[in-house]
């Protein structure tokens, strides 16, 4: 009986284990570490934030302004793969975020690093979609990066489009709106044509577990921008 037990228990263990590898890809490879949860578990009372552009609030005329689109590909990068293995019975779907900087007439610069998350890890593998929110990526890892100078109005405009974003609470879809396709349209916003590759994926965790999809991702922006 107790080893019937056992057994029954380490298959639930094991389902569950599968479940939280499924929604790992959705989860825009947040390394485990989310800060909003314990946030929201030590404060319950909504905050009015700032926006994240307001760092740029401001500001006089400044001597040049540029965008820069970083890639951390899943795993090591260098191919167009949309995720990697990781760890056990996981998956690295990588991650893409932008800089925003300008390089003022005082000789200091101002920037702003942000990236698209889902809030939480979408629950549903056949509905991928969580609140989104932008977080701030500075120091994150990446393998790909390609710098866009710009021209203030278009500057402005990527800030624009990171504000409507952030305003409108855009929701975070593993397929039609996740970190990759915000890099993408911050960059567009700006003027410039960052390519937008789709991919697919299709992963089977067996066991019955599955997960299928595709759309415009770390692994095929990557490889686009290295060209
Ligand atoms: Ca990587």
């Amino acid at each position: 009986m107790s080893e019937r037990f056992s057994n029954r228990t380490y298959v639930t263990f094991l389902s569950a284990l599968l479940f939280a590898a499924l929604l790992a890809l959705g989860a825009c490879n947040d390394n485990g570490d989310n800060p909003q949860n314990k946030e929201e578990k030590e404060n319950t009372v909504p905050v009015a934030k700032p926006k994240v552009t307001d760092v740029f609030k401001g500001e006089r005329e400044a001597l040049s302004y540029a965008l820069t689109i970083f890639v951390d590909q899943p795993g090591p990068g260098g191919s167009a793969a949309t995720w990697f293995p990781k760890g056990f019975m996981d998956v690295d779907g990588g991650h893409a975020y932008v800089k925003l900087e300008c390089l003022n007439t005082d000789s200091t610069s101002t920037s702003l690093t942000v990236g698209f998350y889902p809030k939480v890890r979408p629950r549903d593998p056949n509905n991928p979609i969580a609140d989104g929110e932008l977080r701030d990526d500075t120091g994150r890892h990446f393998e790909v990066s390609k710098k866009y100078p710009l021209t203030k109005p278009n500057f402005d405009k990527a800030l624009a489009y990171i504000d409507s974003v952030e305003l409108n609470k855009v929701k975070y879809h593993l397929n039609d709106y996740n970190c990759a396709d915000f890099v993408i349209r911050v960059g567009r916003a700006a003027g410039e044509n960052v390519p937008d590759t789709y991919g697919t994926w299709d992963i089977n965790f067996g066991m019955g577990k599955r997960l299928t999809g595709g759309g415009s991702n770390p692994g095929n922006l990557g490889q686009d921008l290295r060209q």
